[in-house]
């Protein structure tokens, strides 16, 4: 059985000291709950960044600590951690992939931190790859890895890994790629991959037309062909652990929390927003279009409030500062204008929620409210849906989220139209019974279906499959 080994950025623990003694707590998210499902079929090691750089002395025990855990650890120094991530990964891929080239600031430094940083991934993997192996690579962070890699392997006659590489957030048009200094380094990068995967097929056939317009490759749906090898392309659209909701849902926190909620909001229609603070996710559209919906719709002031969590971050990075001044500007002004002594139209949360305030807040939400300029998937409709056996709520969602690709029985909006953001939020709020129910039944249908375990085993299947292809073609 083949070995897995999984690569992102950052490895998804948490590592505290206490004394001189570290512990170790997986993180939860889409990614481990997706290796859930394949710790089954093999085994795993998961690489990453441990997200600081540490002393000698603290490296060994932290070392062993991780091994112990099926995890390693790629030690970058701080400079080059700083430049790759917040540099060139955030401030340059990040926003030309969610079509914000304005936001995009090219520089030479970064572009080194993330060579040297794609580099020590390389390197930090030939401790831990064997032959027949197949690697992983996560997301936007790596994208040199997958050539980096395997000229390491080739030179240690390495032949049979085989390497995948999927991409979290949209890869944008090619007309928009284009615009990146080294795109051609980029897709370079990638193209050393047996096998690419990407949410939509959208963002898929992007891909396909840059390699065609800026290298000159030839492409077929499923294919680029270079001339090295036939690189596979496919979709894969992730999910999320709906079990994780359903079994939180029945627990005496959540009820309890619930309750509490339910009394407070006793009376209200109850919309809801969960995102990270993060310019793609469109929530000044989403604040504009509620504050739309309250002039229009006179007759819910008083009777409904946004209930809008937005998790700090990249606070470090310019563009997000302003991001957090307009808000809260617009929270202020929208407040003041709609709010009364007992009536407070927006519940603005700048922080992260635990996971009980959040399975909790979800199920008491008539909407979901999704407004994302651009998204790779989005999570959190999956989650909305995944926590409303009972309400049957409804959820509006941006096309620009890959999600309105896979989740019928939603009310789909451009976020950008806050007239028709507004009037979905009144259709919402007036829908009958029935027809929440009716969406409701195709929605949870695909959630619990297609969830991450789902993901991670189409992907690796893929892999397994392609790589058999591949060395069946080697021997004739
Ligand atoms: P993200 O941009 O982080 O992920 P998303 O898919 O919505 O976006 O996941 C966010 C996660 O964070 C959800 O699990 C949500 O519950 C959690 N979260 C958000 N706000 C929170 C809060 N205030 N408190 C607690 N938890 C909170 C990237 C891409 C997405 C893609 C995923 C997976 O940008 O498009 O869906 O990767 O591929």
């Amino acid at each position: 059985m083949a070995h897995l080994i999984v690569v992102s950025n950052r490895l998804p623990v948490t590592l505290a000291q206490s004394e001189d003694k570290w512990s170790f707590q997986l993180s939860s998210g889409g990614l481990v709950s997706a290796l859930s499902g394949l710790k089954r079929e093999m085994s795993f090691t998961w690489v990453g960044w441990p997200g600081k750089d540490f002393g000698a002395e603290d490296r060994v025990k932290i070392d062993s600590l991780l091994k112990e855990n099926s995890c390693s650890a790629v030690y970058l120094d701080d400079e080059t951690a700083e430049n790759y991530y917040n540099g060139f990964a955030n401030s340059i891929l990040w926003p030309l992939f969610h079509y914000h080239p304005g936001e995009m600031m090219f520089e030479e430094v970064a572009w080194d931190a993330y060579q040297r940083a794609n580099m020590a991934f390389a390197t930090a993997l030939l401790d831990v790859v064997k032959d027949g192996d197949l690697v992983w690579i996560q997301d936007y962070h790596l994208m040199l890895l997958p050539q980096m890699l395997r000229a390491l392997l080739d030179e240690r006659g390495l032949k049979s890994v085989k390497i995948g590489w999927f991409l979290h957030t949209p890869f944008p048009s090619s007309e928009l790629y284009r615009i990146l200094p080294v795109r051609r380094q980029i897709l370079e990068g990638v193209l050393a991959a047996d096998l690419l995967g990407f949410h939509t097929y959208d963002y898929a056939r992007h891909f396909l037309s840059s390699c065609t317009r800026i290298l000159g490759l030839q492409t077929s749906p499923n294919f680029v062909e270079t001339d090295k090898r036939l690189v596979h392309v496919g979709t894969f659209p992730i999910g999320i652990d709906p079990t994780k909701f359903a079994e939180a849902l029945a627990t005496k926190e959540v009820q309890s929390r619930l309750g509490e909620f339910e009394r407070k909001f006793d009376g209200m229609k109850v919309i809801v927003g969960v995102d990270r603070l993060d310019y793609i996710k469109g929530v000044p559209q989403k604040l504009l279009a509620f504050e739309h919906f309250l002039s229009q719709c006179p007759e819910y002031v008083g009777r409904a409030v946004l209930v809008q969590v937005a998790v700090p971050s990249r606070g470090d990075v310019e563009e997000y500062k302003q991001l957090i001044s307009s808000v809260n500007e617009l929270v202020g002004r929208i407040n003041g204008r709609f709010g009364t002594v007992e009536y407070t139209p927006i519940h603005f949360l700048h922080k992260s929620v635990n996971f009980t305030e959040l399975v909790s807040l979800y199920a008491v939400s008539d909407v979901c409210l999704i407004t994302s300029t651009r998204d790779g998937m989005n999570l959190v409709s999956y989650e909305y849906v995944a926590s409303q056996q009972k309400r049957h709520g409804v959820l509006i969602l941006s096309e620009f989220a890959g999600a309105a690709q896979s989740l019928n029985g939603s009310i789909i909006i451009n976020s950008w139209n806050i007239e028709e953001v507004a009037d979905a939020i009144n259709q919402a709020l007036s829908m009958s019974p029935k027809q929440r129910e009716a969406n409701f039944n195709t929605l949870y249908k695909y959630v619990t279906k297609f969830t991450a375990a789902y993901w991670g085993m189409s992907f690796i299947g893929e892999l397994t499959r392609v790589s058999q292809k591949a060395d069946e073609l080697a021997q004739l």
